[in-house]
């Protein structure tokens, strides 16, 4: 069916590319925009972190590149017109898609429950006001969260700032998308980042894509596996949704395929798993490998890496013999000759390549079942050789980034040390701070006073978005720093502040001349960033600029060099070289290698085979099933009139920024308020398709959840499993329960009883 409709990519790309810049009121944008995003002398792409190929020829970005480019270099801007006046109702009024379409920020804003009303101040008032605000509380109760967005600079800085405050809590995006993966591969092969390069797409001949809808979330990534196909490699993906990327993609690039706009099937297979039954899924794949390997001793395993290089493979192996097969394809939803058909794959391959994003990591075992990815792997020696390896695929443009800066809630004592002795005289918070479930829990139980955000949509984000933003508005003080309005910031506090920062498209012109920032990529490779456009307002000024002032300001630490920081970024990176010895390897001149080459690639000890862990090899990590997740617990309760639900990205949004109602690959156009659903669970509920529906979570944990007049549309979903966008959704999503050891929130993987609705769809 789907060979005779447009390709995903291809032609519909190009014009989505397009019309994303006219709506934006800039013609001709489009080709200076396209010839320097992800060039070595332009900036770092502001949306998905799948790394970019130097020295490629013109286009290195992408459809879903150009919109958040073209959404960030608008000319409209929301100033003092816009913001005098208002009141917290007056904005919340507006729809999310509306809030940002504003435009971009221009002057610091302030909110006083006292007045009732927001209105525009200059910069001098913001930074007394904020240190006013902060100096009153207790630090402790005081959060700064980051999302990937900013760069290594800025966020070096704003753990510095948070921690001289006195502050640890330092909550990031990282949180709420792969933190479980880190948590995974830290325990089982001693790094936290994932081990792959581009090169070894190049030369992988088996890639096996889990739980990632890369044709509108990392496009680049399609194209590279559109190669990896035309040289012959096999790609499997494993998915509860057919995506149509897997099915039929053209590639923007390759002329012939445009020309006939005509895509190809870039998977050879598309597994469909039940939602959270990829540990099943994995652990019948290993147990096929591992009859194979006894049929055939010395065929199958590679028996001089795991006897050089791991441990616990024999725990593994009584796992996989204790579990039968009637278990694992109840719980995966995928047939034994499925899972036999992946091993066969698997076991002709040379070189595997696992990718993987949220579809793992929002679940309950997520950290167990990437933990599973890995002994996958690990199996055939497929880590530390060319065209393998394991590859989390980032979100945000520079979350990776962030966390190497320390702008994070867990970091080493040597990180700590080290900043102590490059920055002698600054009193430093050494403590163990809280990640966002932490965060959420102080917002709740009335802990938490004080939450500052660089960048991100930390109220719309999270789980339980309503409880959260209502909790917000009880604090005593909020601080946003942003290029744009959304909803977190029409929840301000008693005194709230919103600031508005240059973003990565705006040139940056400081007292030491144009300043670079830098950005950290998922193959762990550090670029410089320049922006090409001058900035829509000259009140804006940068992240790294608005930390540190803010911080000089709050004057907890004066002999650290604020000001110095704010006129010349290389001042930041010379710190930040510093801090990272014995921490992190490969920053060393980092300034030097910067300027001259535009890039480095960070090393990757697992993908040299050196495992940095605590017996220095690496382990295969057994997990039994765990039966008493919400889902399992919500099914001995409300037995089959349970479905499990996933809140999931639509083609047209980057997280809860959302550009338009269309979901251009599934199809879906004018409406994003909608319920994928199996055909039979909606007749077995009276429904059928078109109906209008409302959805309730069941978690019972005191909380109703709960949202109304959804358009349930039939589709090709495994039984027991529905899908729904976020944030539209979102409120369902209950921030009481978290994934084992991760405490990553359940987006994926929520119980839910669905009703035909009172009311009719809009
Ligand atoms: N254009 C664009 N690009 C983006 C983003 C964006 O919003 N827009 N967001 C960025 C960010 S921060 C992130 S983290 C990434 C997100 O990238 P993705 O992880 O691709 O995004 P999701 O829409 O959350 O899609 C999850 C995918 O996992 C599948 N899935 C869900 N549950 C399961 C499961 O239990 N098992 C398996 N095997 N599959 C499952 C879903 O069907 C879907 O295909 O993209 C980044 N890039
Ligand atoms: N239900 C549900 N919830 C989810 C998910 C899900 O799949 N389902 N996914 C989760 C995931 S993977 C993630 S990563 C989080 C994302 O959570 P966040 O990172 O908190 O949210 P974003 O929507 O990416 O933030 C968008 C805002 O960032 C600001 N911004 C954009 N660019 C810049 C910049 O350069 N500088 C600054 N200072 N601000 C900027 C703009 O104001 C914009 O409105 O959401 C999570 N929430
Ligand atoms: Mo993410």
């Amino acid at each position: 069916m789907t060979k005779l409709e447009a390709p995903a990519g291809g032609r519909g790309a190009l014009r989505g590319t397009v019309r994303a810049w006219r709506e934006q009121g800039i013609a001709m944008k489009l080709v200076q925009s396209f010839l320097v995003a992800n060039k070595v002398t332009g900036f770092d792409c502001p949306g998905c972190a799948f790394p970019d190929k130097p020295g490629r020829p013109l286009v290195d970005s992408c459809e879903q590149g150009q919109k958040a480019i073209a959404w960030e270099m608008t000319r409209k801007a929301a100033g003092a017109d816009f913001f005098d006046g208002k009141t917290p109702a007056d904005l919340q009024a507006l729809g999310d898609f509306d809030l940002e379409f504003q435009g971009r920020l221009t002057t610091p804003v302030l909110y006083e429950a006292a007045r009732g009303t927001f209105r525009a101040i200059d910069w001098d008032e913001a930074y007394a006001i904020a240190a006013r605000e902060l100096r009153a509380l207790d630090p402790d109760t005081v959060a700064f969260y980051a999302s990937g967005r900013s760069s290594n600079e800025a966020a070096f800085l704003w753990q510095l700032a948070a921690r001289v405050y006195g502050s640890p809590h330092l909550p990031d995006s990282s949180n709420f998308c792969h933190e479980p993966s880190g948590h995974a591969l830290t325990e089982s092969i001693g790094t936290r980042k994932g081990t792959c390069t581009l090169d070894d797409f190049e030369h992988a001949d088996l890639f096996i894509v889990i739980g990632q809808n890369p044709a509108s979330n990392h496009p680049r990534m399609m194209g590279a596996l559109h190669e990896a196909k035309q040289r012959g490699a096999t790609i499997l993906a494993i998915n509860p949704l057919r995506e149509k990327g897997f099915t039929n993609f053209s590639d923007p690039k390759d002329i012939g395929e445009l020309v006939t706009n005509r895509g190809i099937e870039v998977a050879d297979a598309v597994y469909q798993v039940t939602l959270g039954g990829d540990m099943a899924l994995l652990k019948g794949v290993m147990k096929a490998l591992l009859e194979r390997e006894r049929g055939a001793p010395g065929t199958v395993f590679d028996h001089a890496f795991i006897a050089a290089h791991t441990e616990g493979v024999d725990a593994l192996l009584a796992d996989l013999d204790a579990c039968a097969w009637t278990e694992l394809v109840a719980r995966s939803g995928v047939t034994e000759a499925q899972m036999r058909e992946i091993a066969d794959h698997y076991a002709a391959a040379n070189a595997t390549m696992i990718t993987w994003c949220m579809g793992l990591t929002h679940h309950p075992e997520a950290v167990a079942t990437i933990q599973q990815v890995l002994n996958l792997l690990l199996l055939r020696g497929n880590i530390g050789r060319r065209g393998t390896g394991a590859m989390p695929v980032r979100g945000h443009s520079n979350v990776q980034g962030d966390r190497t800066m320390g702008a994070t809630s867990t970091v080493t004592q040597r990180w700590l040390d080290n900043l102590e002795a490059t920055f002698p005289g600054a009193p430093l918070c050494r403590d163990g701070g809280r990640d966002a479930a932490g965060v959420l829990d102080g917002l709740f139980d009335g802990h938490m006073q004080g939450l500052l955000t660089l960048g991100g949509n930390f109220g719309v984000a999270a789980p339980d978005s309503p409880r959260v933003l209502a909790a917000l508005e009880r604090l005593p003080f909020t601080l946003h720093i942003a290029t744009k309005l959304n909803r977190t910031h029409c929840h301000p506090g008693a005194v709230g502040l919103l600031l508005p920062t240059l973003g990565r498209t705006d040139r940056d012109l400081r007292a030491s001349g144009e300043q670079c920032i830098s950005t950290e990529d998922s193959s762990s490779t550090v670029r410089a960033s320049r922006g090409v456009q001058a900035p829509i307002n000259e009140r804006q000024r940068s992240e790294p600029v608005i930390v540190a002032e803010l911080a000089q300001a709050l004057g907890c630490a004066p002999t650290v060099p604020w000001d110095e920081f704010a006129q010349d970024y290389a001042a930041i990176r010379a710190r930040i070289e510093r801090c990272q010895q014995g921490v992190t390897d490969g920053f060393e001149r980092y300034n030097d290698r910067l300027l001259q080459d535009g890039r480095f690639a960070l090393p990757n000890a697992a993908a040299e085979r050196q495992w940095n862990t605590a017996s220095g090899k690496a382990r295969f990590v057994a997990h039994a099933f765990d039966d008493d997740t919400p889902l399992a617990r919500a099914r001995r309760v409300h037995g089959d009139a349970v479905l499990t639900l996933m809140t999931m990205r639509a083609h047209d949004q980057f997280n809860t920024t959302v550009y338009s109602h269309d979901d251009r690959y599934r199809g879906v156009a004018g409406d994003r308020r909608v319920l994928f659903a199996n055909a039979q669970d909606l007749a077995a509920r009276g429904l059928a398709d078109g109906d209008c529906v409302d959805i309730e979570t069941l978690v019972d944990d005191g909380h109703e959840r709960r949202v109304t007049a959804f358009t349930a549309h039939a589709w090709d979903i495994p039984k027991g499993c529905c899908a729904a966008y976020f944030p539209e959704a979102s409120s369902l999503i209950a921030a009481s329960v978290y994934s084992a050891g991760s405490r990553t929130p359940l987006y994926k993987e929520m119980p839910v009883r669905v009703t035909k609705s009172a009311l009719t769809s809009a």
